[in-house]
């Protein structure tokens, strides 16, 4: 809900011309205040825009496929590269289903090229292993933007 006002707060404002610049998106895909995800670096292989939190990655699939984002830890299929859209809240990217466990953030308006390069614990790599996300800031891990 908070999301969805957000946005209509936003629409609203650029209504009245507030003549707010931002930067360009690292991807035309990934529309305004969604978070997207790719199965490869680089933002490439199948890929999922998403304007809202979820709490499992295994109960959604890539556009167009009904390939689940998750489909146990270290599948290539699964997520590898994300980019975060919402202009004013980080992506926080959980180990575990339900938003639990290990984590990282990505920053508000940022992106996460390759998910091989963030340790969410030792000898973990973050590519191919996470679970869940949600818009917010409250994650205890590290903030990424690359
Ligand atoms: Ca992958
Ligand atoms: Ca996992």
């Amino acid at each position: 809900m908070i999301r969805r006002i957000s946005a209509m707060l936003l629409a609203v404002a650029s209504l009245f011309g507030a003549g707010v610049v931002m930067a360009a998106p690292a991807q035309a895909y990934c529309n305004s205040q969604h978070a997207c995800f790719y199965e490869n670096l680089g933002y490439t292989g199948m890929q999922r825009t998403d304007f809202y939190s979820r709490t499992s990655w295994a109960n959604i699939a890539y556009a167009g496929t009904s390939i689940p984002l998750y489909k146990g830890d270290g599948v290539p299929e699964n997520v590898t590269s994300i980019e975060n859209a919402d202009t004013d809240t980080k992506l926080s990217v959980y180990y575990n289903s339900g938003n639990l466990g290990p984590c990282f953030m990505i920053a508000a308006y940022g992106s996460v090229y390759n998910m091989a390069a963030i340790y969410v614990k030792s000898g973990t790599q973050a590519n191919d292993n996470m679970n869940s996300h949600r818009f917010s800031n409250s994650c205890l891990g590290n903030t990424y933007d690359f």
